[in-house]
């Protein structure tokens, strides 16, 4: 064969390999990773950790750097989504020493896996073990060492030999101290298993061929597992993330088509509903048109009555945090009450109920300020009240004084044009005088009163009431004047008709 019809010939079939479909999708049911790797109890979902293994949110730690320590980690749902798989877990092995131990396994295998002598894990197990063996137990001077072993649950692994009856496959790769955590890559395709690793040296993911085998033959169903474990040299092992993916080559299966017939029927069936929808809601329309809604308002009212769920979300959260708010105002509204009160109650206590002697002057009472200490509200009402009360009675008063002022004044005009020898009596005279003299004392008193003292806008007596008239006082006086001007008229009228008749 010509070389051209070779290149042609291999160009074909890596072009028949590369069309080969293969589905690859993330299993979280049988995976971890950092952040939030483990919940706050310490355990990781669907995974179970025991021995000294111990899982954080950044990592799980399943030996760490003390002697003769083991942990494993093992899912606990066998892995059923497909037979073929890929693995990408991301490690670190670190201690102090130039030297470390004992290593770091990652498991296929038919049953879970127990605390064990096999880099943590049980020895005589069922299926894979990937191992990362960091101590030189033969020395061979080729570890850390990185080696596929497969197991059908009969054969025992020597230590002492690194395992190297039992190594099917291997490369010395140095995983160690490196700055970032170190990738290994498995898959397990139709029957052909390939590792790849990186060197951890970057954060970049650079992945190098360490193994290929073919015609590995793993258990179905199997479960996922890794494990750890130290001797008299001890490192760090910890798992950051582990990633599984089910592959498939077979393409899902297509929804299976529908008969053109049918087809053709349902569509019919569907035109046929939409036109009689149409026309009841054109029915609709005509019959009630203030109740038929536009066309375009559907959509309106679609996005108004329906929301997706994280607008909704919002929404509640939004109106969840107002209903807050308005309850810390009341709250906040509350204790300012309940400090004024407390304020006053203080004050009160203080002044242990001290209240001003009585006859004591009011104080004057302030607007819209707190009310008086030691003053009760409705004793400042009655006290006001009162003096209002007083007010008008002085008033009353002062009104009756000026009637009898004017009286008594035209009295005494008249008066004083009668002759001195009006015939009067000497006693007569002697009433008038007495009269006038007390008109002017009451004068005076009222002049003084127009003269008190206003305090807050409210007439309040003059300090010395002695010289007020007394009511009885008052009484006897208008009636004495009424009697006088009784006697003035009748004396008048008999001089008058003693004169002309
Ligand atoms: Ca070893
Ligand atoms: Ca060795």
């Amino acid at each position: 064969m010509a070389p051209t019809s070779l290149l042609i010939l291999s160009i074909a079939i890596g072009t028949v390999l590369a069309q080969t479909p293969t589905h690859r999708r993330f299993e979280y049911k049988h995976s971890f990773r950092a952040p939030n790797l483990a919940q706050r109890d310490g355990t990781i979902p669907f995974w179970m950790v025991t021995g000294d293994a111990i899982a954080s949110s950044e990592q799980l730690r399943l030996a760490p750097s003390m002697r003769s320590r083991k942990g494993i980690a093992w899912n606990k749902r066998p892995f059923v989504e497909s037979d073929n798989f890929e693995v990408e877990m991301a490690f670190k092995v670190t201690g102090q020493g130039r030297v470390g131990a004992d290593g770091l396994a990652l498991w296929y295998t038919a049953q879970q896996g127990t605390l064990g002598e096999v880099f943590g894990s049980n020895d005589y197990w069922t299926g894979l073990g990937l191992m990362m063996d960091s101590f030189d137990n033969d020395g061979q001077r080729n570890n850390p060492f990185v080696s596929v072993m497969i197991n059908d649950g009969t054969r025992s692994y020597d230590h002492q030999t690194d395992g190297a009856q039992q190594i099917l496959t291997g490369c010395q790769r140095d995983f160690r101290n490196k700055p970032f955590p170190v990738h290994v890559k498995i898959e397990y395709l139709n029957n052909v298993l390939t590792v790849h690793m990186t060197d951890g040296l970057t954060a970049q993911h650079r992945y190098e061929l360490c193994l290929r085998s073919e015609n590995i033959f793993l258990p179905k169903n199997g479960y996922f597992g890794i494990s750890a474990a130290t001797g008299a040299l001890a490192d760090d092992h910890d798992v950051v993330d582990f990633s599984v993916y089910s592959i498939n080559t077979v393409a899902p299966q297509p929804a299976v088509p529908i008969p053109q017939e049918e087809r053709v029927k349902y569509d019919a069936e569907f035109e046929r509903q939409m036109k009689e929808y149409e026309q009841e809601r054109a029915k609709f329309k005509e019959a009630h048109p203030d109740k038929a809604k536009p066309d375009n308002e559907d959509e309106e009212l679609y996005a108004n009555n329906f929301e997706d769920a994280a607008a909704r979300e919002l929404r509640l959260i939004y109106e969840t945090q107002n209903a807050i708010h308005q309850v810390m105002q009341q709250m906040e509204a509350k204790l300012q009450q309940i400090q004024q009160s407390q304020n006053l109650h203080t004050s009160m206590l203080q002044q242990n109920g001290a209240t001003p002697p009585a006859g004591q002057q009011v104080p004057p009472v302030q607007q819209g300020g707190p009310p008086t200490p030691g003053f009760q509200a409705h004793e400042k009402n009655e006290v006001i009240q009162g003096v209002r009360d007083l007010t008008a009675s002085l008033r009353d008063m002062k009104n009756y004084v000026n009637e009898i002022f004017t009286r008594s004044y035209n009295i005494e005009q008249k008066l004083g044009h009668i002759p001195a020898d009006g015939g009067l009596s000497a006693e007569t005279k002697q009433y008038l005088d007495n009269i006038q003299n007390d008109i002017r004392s009451v004068r005076t008193a009222q002049i003084a009163a127009g003269n008190a003292p206003n305090i807050n806008g409210v007439d309040v007596p003059a300090g010395d009431c002695a010289s007020c008239v007394s009511t009885t006082l008052f009484f006897f006086v208008a009636i004495l004047q009424a009697f006088i001007i009784v006697v003035v008229i009748f004396v008048r009228s008999k001089n008058d008709k003693a004169k002309f008749y």
